[in-house]
């Protein structure tokens, strides 16, 4: 398999490998034109290491796949860099080398008028492009909470990031393919390898339903934070998909399927991604059909104190300027509170606008301890429609989805 990705007709080493060769190892590669035909550099063999260029401070849940989470007091920034951005992946990460000139787009499936393929040039060239702050968060952040525990990754809360996503609309891509009357949902392809490396094996294909696939901040994304996509998060080619879970964000995009059904690819079924129709007893056995469960669309209402962090130390004064995130799904969120008596009583914060649908809102406070001593500092938000976040951890769900119950830090005042 490895052969024909990096080598050409006649069996040398592509440009492209060669390319990828130099920046791996950072510096030329001598005598390159005297490889033997078919050979394998070694130094194609240096594992990728997602961590590099991270902060040392995220926290790695696994490496098999590869899954990272950021502590919540490194979310203080307005839009999250790329280091300090939560990894998820369900497969391998793509080795192959990427090739810019020859990655390609197709729209295909049982309700487009004709399939299309469009080289990345031509994305950029025939669309207008668009900037968004767009809220990624993993439909299983906060998992952790839940009693039993859940299988999934044990997210605390910080597998959410907000960046700026720059690319096209897909729905201007899905305008000039045409599509035909019975199109209700897309699913995406991307180029990672299942974990198992069996290439019949789909790591992940999710989707949405095509009324949210048309909305304006629906991106086919090139770029994050005005900078190409690091690997680790789908370069060259992203599907960004805000204030839904992030798994429908599909990386390493090639192909995206306009389906006249539920999209059927891995990860859809059973209950990933699913929540019970109805309430579940903690730890109870349900049978996993579509009719037990519903698929996760919007997330809810969620805020997170960024700053301070968790046991933080106040010295020689007893007013405490807090700051942090709130977001709310497809919603605005429209009142951010904190209490430091656990509850009793709550203080309004003052709460600035999305830059743009789908982003977070960025809260602050000024919160006066009456005297020296530990606190816990809450956080609640409630969204646009009234909808408040629990103060407990929510319903236990067989996948431990979608825990939005309020943050909380201690300070101790001295
Ligand atoms: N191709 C592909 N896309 C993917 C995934 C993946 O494993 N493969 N993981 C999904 C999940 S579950 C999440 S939460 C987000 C994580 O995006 P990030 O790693 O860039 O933060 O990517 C989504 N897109
Ligand atoms: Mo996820």
């Amino acid at each position: 398999m490895m052969k024909n990705g990096l080598h050409d007709r006649r069996g040398f080493l592509q440009k492209s490998a060669l390319a990828a060769l130099t920046t791996l190892v950072g510096t030329d590669v001598v005598f390159a034109d005297k490889m033997p035909r078919y050979h394998r550099p070694l130094g194609l063999n240096a594992e990728y290491d997602p961590l590099k260029g991270k902060s040392t401070e995220m926290k790695v849940l696994g490496d098999k796949p590869w899954n990272v989470e950021s502590p919540i007091h490194l979310l203080d920034d307005a839009i999250t860099p790329v280091d300090k951005m939560f990894i998820r992946n369900n497969g391998l990460i793509p080795t192959e080398p990427i090739d810019l000139a020859k990655w390609t787009l197709t729209i295909k499936g049982e309700s487009v008028k004709a399939e299309k393929t469009y080289t990345l040039a031509e994305l950029k060239k025939r669309f207008k492009p668009y900037t968004y702050q767009l809220v990624l968060e993993c439909g299983g952040n906060g998992r952790a909470g839940y009693e039993p525990q859940t299988t999934g990754n044990p997210w605390d809360q910080g597998a959410v990031s907000c960046a700026e996503w720059t690319g096209v609309r897909l729905k201007d891509i899905l305008a000039d393919v045409g599509l035909k009357d019975d199109a209700v949902y897309i699913g995406y392809y991307g180029k990672d390898p299942h974990l198992s490396q069996d290439p019949t094996k789909v790591a992940i294909s999710r989707g949405v339903p095509i009324k949210k696939a048309l909305e304006e901040e629906t991106l086919i994304a090139w770029a994050v934070n005005g900078q190409d996509i690091p690997l680790v998060h789908g370069y060259p080619l992203r599907l960004v998909i805000g204030g839904w879970p992030a798994s429908v964000s599909g990386k390493w995009l090639h192909t995206i399927a306009i389906r006249n059904k539920e999209h059927d690819g891995a990860k859809m079924e059973g209950h990933s991604y699913r929540m019970p129709i109805r309430p579940v007893q903690p730890g109870e056995k349900i049978a996993e059909t579509p009719q037990n469960f519903r698929i996760i669309e919007s997330m809810p209402v969620k805020s997170l104190i960024t700053y301070p962090k968790s046991g933080a130390l106040l010295e020689g004064k007893k007013t405490l300027s807090l700051r942090g995130h709130a977001w709310a799904g497809d919603r605005n969120v429209a009142e951010v509170s904190t209490s430091i008596d656990y509850g009793a009583t709550w203080q309004k914060s003052k709460l600035e606008r999305p830059k743009n649908r789908l982003a977070w809102q960025n809260w602050s406070a000024d919160v006066t301890f009456p005297q020296a001593g530990y606190y816990e500092v809450w956080v609640r938000a409630t969204d646009s429609n009234g909808v408040m976040q629990p103060m407990v951890i929510p319903q236990w769900n067989p996948g431990g989805y979608l825990n939005n119950a309020c943050h909380r830090i201690a300070v101790k005042a001295v």
